[in-house]
Formats: structure tokens, sequence, C-alpha cells
């Protein structure tokens, strides 16, 4: 790095230039190098060489520690998992799947439970009595302003991603963590229950306590990664007690006899849905082994 050059973080690409915030705070809008052959993310560490007028020219990027598709952003260390007391209710399906992903990719999730002003569902209950156990849970209303800065805590200093169900407050949480009221949020029409999809590019908002978070559309359909079948367990920590009861020691808990994990299940010991979501998830991971 020459003497002129900085280092900085891309917080977003809009019309043809990168924002490019360097570590005391100011923004340079850069235009790449020519040289310059990688793609270039939101959350991307780079080295460039700022110009007058809060111009800069970006010149490299930065080793990578890890790359989300969707939203494409690299360098993600937290995952906040929002899911609502009601309207909507929680997607459980969606909610296994995540955790799995975050973990998958080596990212601190969390399940942050919004609207905790409204009155919930009996499947809140089994949220907050069951996955405090293996997870962080995090009781919050981007409302009333409740939890809001046990999350900041949480995130502070990290790149956070917003992640869950349309309108369940991801936009809204955002406000309340940046302080600012620019992000757009949409209204859950009423009768179906459910947000309009307000959010749309990849932009890194910065946090007062430093740190960032990026918003995401809701989103219902995620790819799982090409794993072995016999991998999938060790990403369900609700499971792992149980599987030393198992009669082999590679079982997956599908079709086996003799399964410590079929036989919690049915003591109530693991929640169904989860037990439910894992085979989901089983089977699409053993149809891919079958296509490739
Ligand atoms: N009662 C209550 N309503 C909330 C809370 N947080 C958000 N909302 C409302 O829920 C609706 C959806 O909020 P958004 O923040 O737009 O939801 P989103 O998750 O960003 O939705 P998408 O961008 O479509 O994915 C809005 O009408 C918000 O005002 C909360 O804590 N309590
Ligand atoms: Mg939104
Ligand atoms: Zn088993």
């Amino acid at each position: 790095m020459s003497p002129k050059q900085l280092e900085g973080l891309i917080i977003k690409n809009y019309s043809g230039f990168y924002y490019v915030q360097d570590d005391t705070g100011i923004v340079y809008a850069c235009k790449v190098r020519g040289k310059v052959r990688e793609t270039l993310l939101s959350g991307d560490r780079v080295v460039f060489t700022p110009l007058e007028f809060g111009q800069g020219i970006l010149e490299k990027v930065l080793p990578r520690e890890n790359e989300l598709y969707r939203p494409r952003v690299a360098n993600v260390s937290r995952v906040l998992i929002v899911m609502a007391y009601n309207q909507p209710k929680p997607d459980f399906s969606l909610l296994d799947r995540l955790l799995f992903l975050a973990e998958y990719n080596n990212i601190v999730p969390y399940i942050v439970l919004n609207k905790c002003d409204l009155d919930g569902y009996e499947s809140v209950a089994d949220i907050l009595r069951y996955y405090p156990r293996f997870y962080r849970v995090i009781r919050t209303s981007a409302r009333e302003a409740i939890g809001i800065e046990e999350l900041a805590e949480a995130i502070a200093g990290e790149i956070a991603v917003l992640a869950g169900p349309s309108g369940v407050g991801k936009s809204r949480l955002l406000q309340r963590l940046t302080g600012q009221s620019k992000v757009r949020t949409g209204s859950v029409s009423a009768k179906i229950g459910r947000g309009k999809h307000t959010t749309r590019h990849v932009e890194l908002y910065p946090l007062p306590q430093k740190g960032w978070v990026v918003d995401t559309p809701g989103f219902s359909v995620l790819d799982l990664p090409g794993l072995r079948r016999e991998d999938l367990t060790g990403y369900f920590p609700d499971f792992a007690a149980y599987s030393e009861d198992c009669r082999f020691s590679n079982c997956i808990h599908y079709r086996e006899m003799d399964c410590g994990v079929k036989k919690a299940l049915e003591n109530n010991e693991v929640l169904p849905s989860r037990y439910k979501n894992y085979l989901t998830m089983l089977t699409e991971i053993m149809d891919k082994e079958r296509i490739y």
C-alpha cells in the first residue's frame, strides 16, 4: 500500500460507484482501477486511492472471510434471523434452514423474536422454551423499542445480516439500530398478514457503536449447499446428546432402527418441527447426491 492509499469497506454499489468508507468514517465514491478483475461485493475490504471531492479509485480487494449469495455480501459474521410473535407467525421451516445455513457458513446466528408487543401464538412459546438451550434468542419490539440495546450489543463491531420472512419487522429493527429513518419499511396487508417486498439493494448501514447491518427482503426458499447426508446432523445441536444412544455410530436418524433421536422425538424431548425440518433437508441433500 503506497502512502497515498487507504483501506476501507464497500458499503454499497450504486449507479456505477462503489461507496467505500475508511476507518475514520469518511465515505468515498470510487471507480474501479481497470486491472481489478474480481467481483466486488458490499462487505469487501479494499485498498483505494482517495482523490478530491470525496472521490476515489478502488485499487484492490483484500481476502474475504466468506461470501453470502442472498443477499450478495462479503465478510458477514452475524445473522439475525427475525421471526415475529404474530403477523406473520413464525416460520419454523425457514428458521431451521437459516440456522443451518448460518452455522454452515461459520456465521453466528441470533434468533430475534420481534413484535413482542403483540400477543403470540403458541408456536412462539415453542421458540422461547426450546431454542434458547441451543441458540441465542433475543426478544424485541421495534415498535416499542424493547430489546434493541441487547441486539445492538450482539452485533457491535460485526457485519450482521437481517434475514427472515417478509413483514416480520427487519427494516423497522434496522431503523431502530441505526437511528435512521430512511430505511424503507412496508405495511402488513391485513388480509394475508404478510408484508410487501420493500427492501431492494444491498447496503451496509453503520451502527452508532461500530459495526454494520445489512437489510434483506423477505424470502422463503433457500438452496442447501452440497454436503454429505451424514454431516447434516452435526448442525442440529439439539440432536447431539440423543444421537449417542443411536445403535449405529453413523446413524442419520432416518430409517435406522434403535435411533436415539427418534426415541427422543417420541418422548417429546426433541421438538417435532425440528425433526420434520431435519428430514426435509436430509431428503433434499439425498436427492442432490443422486443427481450429481
Ligand atoms: N406491532 C409491531 N409491529 C411492527 C414491529 N416491527 C415492525 N412492525 C410492523 O410490521 C410491518 C412490516 O415491517 P418491516 O420492517 O417493513 O418488515 P420487513 O421484515 O422489513 O419486511 P420485508 O422488507 O418485506 O422483508 C410494518 O407495518 C411495521 O410497522 C413491532 O415490533 N411491533
Ligand atoms: Mg424490509
Ligand atoms: Zn439416530
